[in-house]
């Protein structure tokens, strides 16, 4: 960089800083300012920028990004964490990594899995019943959906799925843990079919892969168009606790398409939803010993148009009621009843199509071909139009109705190669990923929705991204009002941005000043994810989740009421009624009570701990050696064990939290006495 400038740029920069400084002294009323205009501050931030290698514009980023220590980030990032099977919190615009929430995978820390009642429970909750005796310990996490009123992220509940299987995760937005696990019936995986209702009324999950029918038969490939079967899953929530309550959920099914990215309707489109695929073709691959010519990814592009599945999902949980199947524990509409009841339609969508993405408006559907340099925007009141007046080019080959493309499309904009997902900003932008051009395209909508004087669909810039970008988020992007301020890009390569450590290279989540929706879009910062490959995440402004500080004494988490296993300070007992040893434990700093635990081998053993202090943050672990046993005691929490002394022995338990000066001595014995 010219000198000059350098020199010129960093003095404005300065002169900012000292703005900024002056404004916090003004409504602090505090001089901790210090340096205030010019002087000393010019003087080290020139030194700092030297010594760095920083320009200006590093400067300015810094700055954009920074929170200082003891603030708080304005939102909340929920991501998915890809195959570490858990969901992420991170702050945004520091980017800082908050917590790894367990879900589908034990996790230590929180003590999520390893004997105490709380992660077991959920964990063992989750097993599909089909096949018998499943017993899954990972999930690959890929698209969170935070719980909604009104078409707002209210921040009670947070839901995500696991690609691996067909399972989804319900996270307690007041403690961020974990309450349920649920294994959809009728659905062998699932990918990008989660959203919830603008009301929470349901969270929607479908299938990626479609598989042989019913759950748990067995057909060849060679039936697969006959046999297998896709499903839209409407799971229903219980509004008091954010559970899916499968009594009065519902299922749709669908041909053997694979299902991917889904939206929910809102406002315009409220009570219809829509769900891309790929795979019309229906290949199954079959290279090697099958002796096909085509591995599926060849097979399943041949066709120029693939299926946005269109939904009434408003009418359907009506028609269930009378017309659905029990199947698996769940009411299911089929193709046919479907079909007549109006409830399904199909519409082309173009080559390899991943993303669908409904408009912050509700009426603009955007939907990327991967290959193909276009998104193609349908238009929600033409939809409904094609379907009053039947407005079909035919029927696929399962008597499903295909809306005319022209007649519904609404615009398609060029935007480069390798179009996937679209978030909007609240001025009639959308912006779409393009994992093979490496960026990020910002276009306009449509009629109703732009609100400057750009033309509808047109493409306004692009901005590079590093490098091939999957997902990307806007601020309460889902919602029916999105910010228009922060972007994420969700990279899936960074070869080249972090110091190495192998082969395995971390994701990349690139934070994006969007300016108002005004642009010129900026990069402002890289964060390395470094424990998986997130897919979607969600961004929620900070002040709309009410997580709470503490537990009431003696809280069951699953329950969030007390515990019939709770003791107060003072109540600690132990009880032997024949071979069964029952402990009423506390756990306080820096002690536990009772600290010495005697059973004989093969005794069982049922231990029940209390913390029982209501001091935020005073949190305390138990692990016994040689035990697998680890729990987290939050303030407040009851937690439960229930085990065979099977390992005779002399046996340290212990505090894993740092908690107190003498946390070290927070530990005691359980003494095995051998048979
Ligand atoms: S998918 Cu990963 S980049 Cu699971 Cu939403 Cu598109
Ligand atoms: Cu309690 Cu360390």
């Amino acid at each position: 960089m010219n000198r000059r400038f350098y020199l010129k740029a960093l003095g404005a920069m300065v002169l900012l800083v000292g703005g900024l400084l002056a404004i916090g002294a003004a409504c602090g009323g505090d001089d901790k300012g210090g340096t205030g205009n010019g002087g000393s501050g010019n003087a080290d931030l020139d030194a700092i920028a030297q010594e760095r290698g920083l320009t200006p514009e590093d400067m300015k980023h810094a700055l954009q990004a920074y929170v200082p220590p003891g603030q708080y980030d304005p939102y909340i990032m929920i991501a998915s964490g890809g195959q570490s099977g858990q969901v992420l919190v991170i702050g945004v615009p520091s980017m800082r990594l908050l917590k790894v929430i367990a879900a589908f995978t034990p996790e230590p820390w929180q003590g999520y899995g390893y004997g105490a009642d709380w992660g077991n429970t959920v964990l063992a909750e989750g097993n599909p019943s089909i096949p018998e005796g499943t017993e899954l310990t990972w999930g690959d996490t890929h698209h969170p959906a935070i719980s909604e009123t009104g078409g707002e992220y209210d921040g009670r509940w947070a839901y995500i799925n696991d690609r691996a299987n067909g399972r989804m995760a319900m996270i307690d937005l007041t403690d961020f843990r974990t309450k349920q696990i649920v294994a959809v019936p009728n659905a062998e995986t699932s990918h990008g079919g989660m959203f919830v209702t603008p009301d929470s009324e349901y969270v929607h999950i479908s299938s990626k892969f479609p598989m042989p029918w019913p759950a748990g038969s067995y057909a060849d490939l060679s039936e697969y168009q006959e046999k297998y079967r896709g499903v839209s899953a409407w799971m229903k929530i219980d509004q008091a606790t954010g559970r899916v309550n499968l009594d009065d959920s519902f299922e749709i099914e669908l041909p053997p398409y694979n299902q991917d990215l889904a939206d929910s309707g809102k406002l315009v489109s409220a009570g219809w939803a829509f769900i891309g695929s790929w795979n019309t073709e229906m290949a199954t691959g079959g290279l090697g010993p099958d002796g096909k010519p085509n591995p599926l990814e060849a097979g399943a592009s041949q066709n120029n148009f693939d299926y946005l599945h269109v939904i009434n999902w408003e009418k359907a949980a009506e028609v269930a009621k009378t017309k659905g199947v029990d199947t698996n524990g769940v009411k299911m509409i089929n193709i046919q009843t479907a079909v007549e009841e109006g409830l399904l339609y199909l519409i082309p969508e173009p080559k390899s199509p991943h993303g669908a993405d409904v408009d912050p408006s509700g009426r603009y559907i955007v939907v990327g071909g991967k290959l193909d340099p276009n998104v193609t925007i349908y238009d929600f009141n033409k939809i409904q139009d094609a379907i009053a007046a039947e407005d079909f080019e035919g029927t696929d080959s399962f008597g499903i109705p295909i809306l005319n493309f022209d007649s519904v499309m609404a615009g398609q904009v060029e935007v480069g190669a390798g179009p996937l997902h679209t978030q909007f900003d609240s001025q009639g932008h959308g912006y779409t990923s393009m994992f093979l051009a490496n960026g990020i395209a910002k276009f306009t909508l449509g009629e109703d929705v732009v609100k400057t004087d750009e033309a509808p669909f047109t493409l306004i810039e692009t901005i590079p991204t590093n490098y091939n970008i999957g997902h990307l988020v806007t601020a309460e992007g889902d919602t029916v009002s999105p910010d228009d301020n922060y972007m994420v890009a969700l990279n899936k390569w960074s070869i080249d941005r972090y110091a190495p450590q192998g082969p395995l290279h971390p994701q990349n989540f690139q934070l994006i000043d969007l300016k108002g929706g005004k642009g010129p879009m900026e990069l402002i910062s890289d964060t390395p994810i470094g424990l998986g490959e997130p897919h979607y995440v969600q961004i929620i402004k900070a002040d709309k989740l009410h997580a709470i500080d503490l537990y009431k004494p003696g809280t069951d988490v699953l329950t969030m009421q007390r515990s019939e296993f709770a003791i107060d300070a003072g109540q600690e007992k132990v009880e032997r009624n024949g071979t069964t040893v029952e402990v009423w434990m506390s756990a306080t700093r820096s002690h536990y009570t009772p600290d010495i635990l005697r059973v004989k081998e093969g005794d069982t053993v049922k231990l029940h701990i209390t913390n029982t202090e209501q001091t935020r943050d005073a949190t305390h672990g138990f692990a016994i050696a040689n035990y697998n046993m680890q729990a987290s005691l939050d303030p407040g929490e009851t937690s439960n064990f229930e085990f065979i002394a099977d390992k005779p022995g002399a046996w340290n338990f212990y505090c894993t939290e740092f908690c107190s000066a003498l946390h070290l001595e927070m530990a005691g014995w359980f003494l095995v006495e051998p048979q």
